[in-house]
């Protein structure tokens, strides 16, 4: 508990451009949580490493996802957005629970062994434990609950088990986390593809709608989105694109789904995309014109940086401390 309400902790990888994947089935649920939450979204830029980064387009990115947070609504005044690599506990606490990780355990996980064939020529140890590092995000702020989609539920129960195993041993550490499943975060599929998830790092990029993505591209690349041969704008199984479709129409336009069938009926496919486009354009343009005035604001933008990294910096090290302790580590003499 931090003043009187539980933890919530997420975060977002700084590897890739957003998509409205990305937007609708996570960060926009974000927005509201701190009303009843204590809220801490890192931009986790160590994890990102585990995938070969350029070093100059990497410092940009990751800073963009901190102003995207922002521009998309998050109150840095009210959650604590920081960067996961400006709190050295992070990495120091990922040591210590590395120590009562198992080998076993980590040779299970579905994204590593995914990632261990994308990149044969890069299985770095850091994939490996990369869930090792999540666990330490989690488990230094004590949360509660964690925000995540299924693909990183594997994930969470390993957070879990490590949290259990550690108190098992030293009593009462860390809060044991639970999966967050509040509003249904929507799943959002690829354009191109969509039996396939919308993905950041899908090569094609016809298949995602990237935050940033101009009107122009979004109103081409609608059009060209994979639909069917029923001409009905119908949301049914058979349909996955039109169904895909409507999914954003609907989140973007906060019209429900049966209400917009009913809206686009005896409608073409043609006019039906142009209207998907333009809800998309409503949500994204105020994001997108927000974020251009923020990356103006250098002094500003550092100035939340440092205030959010001090007060991430200041609860992880409490944590940080309290596991040192714990763990029979002597303390360091003042
Ligand atoms: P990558 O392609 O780099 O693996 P990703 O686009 O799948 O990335 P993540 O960084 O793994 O995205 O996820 C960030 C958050 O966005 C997670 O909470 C995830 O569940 C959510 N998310 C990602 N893609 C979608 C999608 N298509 N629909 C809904 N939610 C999504
Ligand atoms: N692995 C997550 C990103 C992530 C995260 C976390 C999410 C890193 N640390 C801690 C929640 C809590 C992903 O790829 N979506």
């Amino acid at each position: 508990m931090i003043n009187d309400k539980q933890v919530l902790y997420s975060g977002m990888q700084a590897t890739g451009n957003l998509t409205i994947g990305n937007y609708l089935g996570a960060l926009k649920n974000w927005l509201t949580l701190n009303e009843e939450y204590e809220c801490f979204f890192g931009v986790m830029d160590l994890h990102s490493l585990t995938v070969r980064q350029n070093p100059a387009e990497f410092r940009k990115k990751a800073k963009n996802l901190f102003i995207l947070y922002i521009a998309a609504g998050l109150d840095p005044k009210k959650n604590c957005i920081y960067f996961q690599s400006h709190v050295s506990a992070h990495a120091e606490l990922a040591w210590l629970l590395n120590c009562f990780t198992y080998v076993g355990e980590l040779n299970r996980m579905t994204q590593f062994k995914d990632k261990a064939a994308k990149h044969k020529d890069n299985i770095n140890a850091g994939l490996f434990t990369y869930p090792v590092l999540m666990a330490a995000d989690i488990l230094l702020y004590q949360a509660d609950f964690v925000p995540v989609g299924k693909d990183q539920k594997q994930h969470l129960e390993i957070t879990r088990d490590i949290a259990e195993r550690v108190n098992a041993v030293y009593g009462d550490v860390f809060t044991v986390p639970e999966p967050f499943f509040g509003k249904a975060g929507t799943k959002i599929m690829s354009l191109q593809e969509p039996t396939q998830k919308m993905s950041k790092s899908d090569e094609n990029p016809n298949g995602s709608i990237y935050l940033m993505d101009d009107p122009d591209t979004i109103v081409r690349k609608f059009k060209r989105a994979v639909t069917d041969s029923f001409s009905e704008i119908r949301y049914s199984e058979e349909q996955p694109g039109v169904s895909n479709l409507l999914e954003i129409y609907s989140a973007c336009s906060g019209t429900p789904i049966a209400d917009a069938e009913k809206e686009f009926e005896g409608r073409g496919y043609g006019e039906f995309k142009e209207a998907v486009a333009e809800a998309v354009i409503s949500v994204l343009k105020p994001m997108q014109d927000e974020y251009a005035r923020l990356s103006g604001e250098k002094a500003y933008i550092d100035g939340l940086i440092r205030e959010n990294d001090e007060k991430a910096a200041y609860y992880a090290n409490k944590t940080l401390r309290k596991v040192r302790k714990k763990m029979g580590l002597n303390e360091i003499p003042r």
